[in-house]
């Protein structure tokens, strides 16, 4: 089985995909895609991602886009451990989690949206963290209020990291980015420790990237 990411050491959707792979024990490469420099625009990753992001999965030669459903791939190709439940709603209730950060909190500090924020609407580089530190702080307190409710069991499902954990971790590696003081969210903060124990999460850490060493640090 050949299986490959098009990622970058900094993409919290790639850092999604990388814990998955890793939890399951699949080895994989990784060709990294510099969304920084714009790298992603050229024709050549168009051609393999339409919508110029990253991450891009392949398995043996078939190319899947998303974090999410690439994960949910994962899980159909090789399903242990599992990290969707089995169980309709509480299935239900980890895409839900998941989603409020790839769905609703994360596409709105993606490089594309800090850019076009800058060039149309002026904003310069303060009002761009301003920007990121509200919406990522709102996600925060979101998972607080919610973990809060079903206190994790270590996990947020339970015993075992599963796809909730694995999006909620990517959502506290930006709030690293943005240096945010983690406190007033004591719940997430816990599980966030408790994953980043875990090799498959420590190693797949943005920070931990051959790439991150060689960019000068570049956010
Ligand atoms: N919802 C997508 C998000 C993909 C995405 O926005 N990826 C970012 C990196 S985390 C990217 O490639 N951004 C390029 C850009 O904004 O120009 C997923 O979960 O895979």
């Amino acid at each position: 089985m050949s299986l490959r990411i098009y990622g970058f050491w900094r993409s919290i959707a790639s850092f999604r995909v990388r814990v998955a792979l890793r939890l399951k024990g699949l080895a994989f490469e990784e060709t990294s895609i510099d969304i920084l420099s714009g790298e992603q625009f050229k024709p050549g990753y168009e051609a393999v991602n339409a919508e110029r992001v990253v991450p891009t999965f392949i398995h043996d030669g078939h190319s899947i886009f998303q974090s999410l459903a690439i994960m949910e791939y994962l899980d159909d190709i090789q399903p242990e451990p599992r990290l969707l439940p089995q169980d309709s709603r509480e299935r239900a209730y980890a895409r839900s989690l998941a989603l409020m950060t790839v769905a609703d909190a994360h596409p709105l500090v993606t490089p594309r949206v800090r850019n076009h924020i800058a060039a149309t609407f002026g904003a310069d580089a303060k009002a761009i963290e301003d920007w990121g530190t509200h919406w990522t702080t709102e996600g925060l307190a979101t998972y607080e209020r919610l973990l809060a409710r079903r206190v994790p069991a270590p996990f947020a499902l339970g015993a075992e990291p599963g796809l909730a954990d694995i999006c909620i971790a990517g959502h506290v590696v930006t709030a690293q980015y943005l240096k945010l003081e983690l406190s007033a969210f004591p719940v997430v903060a816990r599980l966030a420790d408790r994953c980043f124990a875990i090799p498959a999460f420590a190693t797949s850490h943005p920070y931990e990237q051959p790439g991150y060493k060689t960019s000068g640090a570049r956010h």
